[in-house]
């Protein structure tokens, strides 16, 4: 099976995608996810003009070759913007291959280790009764896990929180030609985020998996006060606490709080983990399919964790295109070390142009039993969709300094 074709499709159903979408002399295409919010275009001409041209003629089954031959040959390693692109490659092979044998891809990894993909929504409230609201319509949506983000008392609109109800599969926070800009104050947040956890267990009692994602906006002391005082509520995890490129700074916190710990998506190697994981730093792995170099990278990762007892939990926001989606549940049907499964809907326009095969009933999701990822995109859909620049905000102290966000 002989690669003919390697086509970047860069399309805007509501938000930006690039996709790469592999054609082959037997007449198959597979198709990898490349999406780098914020910075797709990057990703699309790292494709286009130095990845495609060299697949043409390679022979398709080839998937861990191809992989070291783009990864060590080029030189340069690791980084969001080649990890995405060798990742895209990677996953429209492995689409290829399935497709091939007849199976869904889940097959070729190992078969089912479980039924269905435990799965969270996210809850967000300006104030507490906007908050609960938020949390009883994703349970009345199906979701039996769920992320709770609050607004502070005294700022005036934080990433991740809705500033109105946004329709499925809205970016978290607006789609903006230019950076937004957001104040953070650490204090003000450290002060209120314990007592929304408490009136949330108040409300919905002990069982409810709660999880909550701090964005990287403390330091290790700070973070380690949070997860202490988290403790009484019982989180399920406590997300990128602290910017873990600081892998040391993680045992400090460890050393002060037993509230699990969730690293990761940003990264987009398992060099990036390797004292997190060796440790025992953390207890989930974060990286999506998308951005740490596909599924042959992935199942490694998560081979290394599982050696210590730490889980998955992929990343599946809305910048993940459905693609991508579908190659993290794949995966995480077949790894044994699965914990959790994020997953936001996309939009009625972004499933227009991707058709899938995955679904979500009562709180799990499952890849379906299409050969092959079970995703399709259709190119005339795409291009009535045209590409239009969106950043992520940007966050600033009270006394102006760019904070992380
Ligand atoms: O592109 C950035 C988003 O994917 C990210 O901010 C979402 O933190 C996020 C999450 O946990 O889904
Ligand atoms: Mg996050």
């Amino acid at each position: 099976m002989r690669i003919t074709g390697a086509d970047v499709v860069v399309t805007s159903p509501g938000r930006n995608f690039v996709t790469l979408e592999i054609t082959t002399d037997d007449g198959l295409t597979g198709y990898g996810d490349a999406t780098l919010n914020g910075r797709e275009l990057a990703v699309a001409s790292y494709l286009s003009d130095h990845v495609s041209p060299l697949l043409i003629g390679r022979d398709a089954h080839r998937i861990e070759d191809t992989w070291q031959y783009l990864y060590r040959g080029a030189y340069w390693r690791r980084g969001p913007v080649t990890m995405a692109a060798i990742a895209a490659v990677d996953v429209a092979l492995w689409d290829l291959k399935a497709q091939v044998a007849g199976l869904p891809l889940y097959q070729l990894l190992g078969g089912a280790s479980r039924s269905g993909i435990r799965a969270y929504g996210h809850a967000s409230g300006r104030d507490l009764p906007e908050l609960l609201d938020s949390i009883r319509e994703r349970q009345e949506q199906g979701f039996r896990s769920i992320r709770v983000q609050s607004g502070v008392p005294g700022l005036e609109t934080i990433y991740g929180i809705s500033a109105a109800p946004e329709p499925a599969g809205g970016p978290e926070h607006g789609r903006h030609p230019q950076p937004s800009e957001e104040i953070w104050d650490t204090q003000a947040y450290l002060r209120h985020l314990p007592t929304v956890f408490e009136e949330v267990r108040n409300e919905f009692g002990p069982e409810l998996p709660l999880l909550h994602d701090v964005h990287h906006r403390l330091t290790p002391i700070q973070a380690a006060k949070l997860g202490k005082a988290l403790e009484p509520y019982d989180l399920f995890w406590l997300e990128d606490c602290t910017p873990a490129e600081n892998q040391d700074g993680l045992r400090l916190v460890r050393q002060h709080t037993t509230t699990p710990l969730a690293i990761g998506e940003v990264f987009n190697s398992a060099v990036d983990y390797q004292t997190l994981i060796r440790e025992q730093l953390i207890d989930y792995v974060r990286s999506a399919v998308t951005h740490a170099g596909g599924i042959t990278a992935m199942r490694k990762l998560f081979d290394l964790a599982a050696q210590y007892q730490i889980k998955s939990g992929i990343h599946g926001p809305t910048d993940i295109s459905p693609v991508g989606m579908a190659a993290g549940l794949h995966l995480d049907l077949a790894i044994h070390n699965f914990g959790i499964q994020e997953f936001m809907p996309h939009s009625a326009e972004t499933y227009e142009v991707f058709r899938h095969s995955y679904t979500f009933s009562d709180g799990y999701l499952h890849p379906g039993e299409t050969p092959g990822l079970g995703v399709t995109l259709d190119r005339a859909a795409a291009a009535r969709f045209e590409y239009r620049p969106a950043y992520l905000p940007v966050n600033r102290l009270r006394d102006g300094t760019i904070h992380d966000w």
